[in-house]
């Protein structure tokens, strides 16, 4: 499976369902989008200025190289809740670096459900492929549960076409430091409406379901539009590793982050 894609495809699809968009009202494409706040930036999106966007030309546009010296704080590492780590928390934990021009919403009562076909695809008649029908028939490669719990929301401003994590694109950011050999669970948690496939190099992604249970191992995981998701991690390669969205015009934006192993 391509997943870029299939996410870029879906991006596209989800643009013309938001066509009622002048409030939330009407938002019937939408369902689990319950949750968002802070969508005060969408309400001038009328069909018009939706269709004419040129993806083409903002490939080119290179908001990662945007310097905005002083404002490379990194709260993507939260610490873990107190208690048991069996299964993911599902607290939305908004970094204050959301608050910001780079982000325009955030979804508070995301959906961690995988069985979502995804907008356009949903009770057409087709049987399309989702997360939840995944597995890897060998299991974890690690079998050990997580120490720890690193939250990052993929976060954007459509009307300036920023994207980042944690609303600080690339060139604000710090790296995020995973322990040598640790085992750790990652979520990630879409404050956007685009689908967002994310994928993290050099170690597999072990995609695991709400409760807690291995489904697949993967490279690269999509993340739709208000939605939570989570996977466990080995740290066990050492180095500097890219972490991005596949789509490579929002990877050029800012949706990008470097982890370092050590
Ligand atoms: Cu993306």
């Amino acid at each position: 499976m391509d997943h870029g894609g299939s996410g870029q495809a879906m991006e596209m699809t989800g643009m013309t369902g938001m066509t009622g968009m002048t409030g939330m009202t009407g938002m019937t494409g939408m369902t689990g989008m319950t949750g968002m706040t802070g969508m005060t930036g969408m309400t001038g999106m009328g069909s018009g200025s939706m269709s004419g966007m040129d993806h083409g030309a903002m490939a080119g546009m290179n908001h990662g190289a945007m310097n905005h010296g002083g404002m490379a704080m990194d709260h993507s590492q939260h610490a873990a809740a107190a208690g048991g780590l069996a299964v993911p928390s599902t607290t939305a934990r908004h970094a204050r670096t959301e608050y910001g021009a780079s982000t325009d919403m955030r979804v508070d009562m995301a959906r961690t459900n995988l069985d979502d076909p995804g907008i356009g695809l949903r009770n057409n008649g087709r049987r399309v492929l989702t997360l939840a029908d995944l597995h890897t028939p060998s299991g974890p490669l690690d079998k050990r549960g997580p120490g720890r719990e690193v939250e990052l929301h993929l976060t954007g401003n459509m009307e300036r076409y920023a994207w980042s994590l944690d609303g600080l694109e690339f060139g604000k950011s710090t790296p995020v430091h995973f322990k040598h050999g640790e085992r750790l669970r990652v979520i990630l948690h879409n404050d956007t409406m685009m689908t967002h496939p994310m994928h993290l190099h050099g170690m597999w992604s072990e995609l695991e379901s709400p409760d807690g249970r291995f489904l697949a191992r993967r490279h690269t995981l999509p993340v739709q539009p208000a939605q939570r998701i989570s996977f466990l991690v080995t740290a066990d390669a050492l180095g500097r590793w890219a972490w991005h969205c596949h789509l490579m015009f929002h990877m050029d934006a800012g949706m990008f982050r470097e982890v370092v192993v050590s």
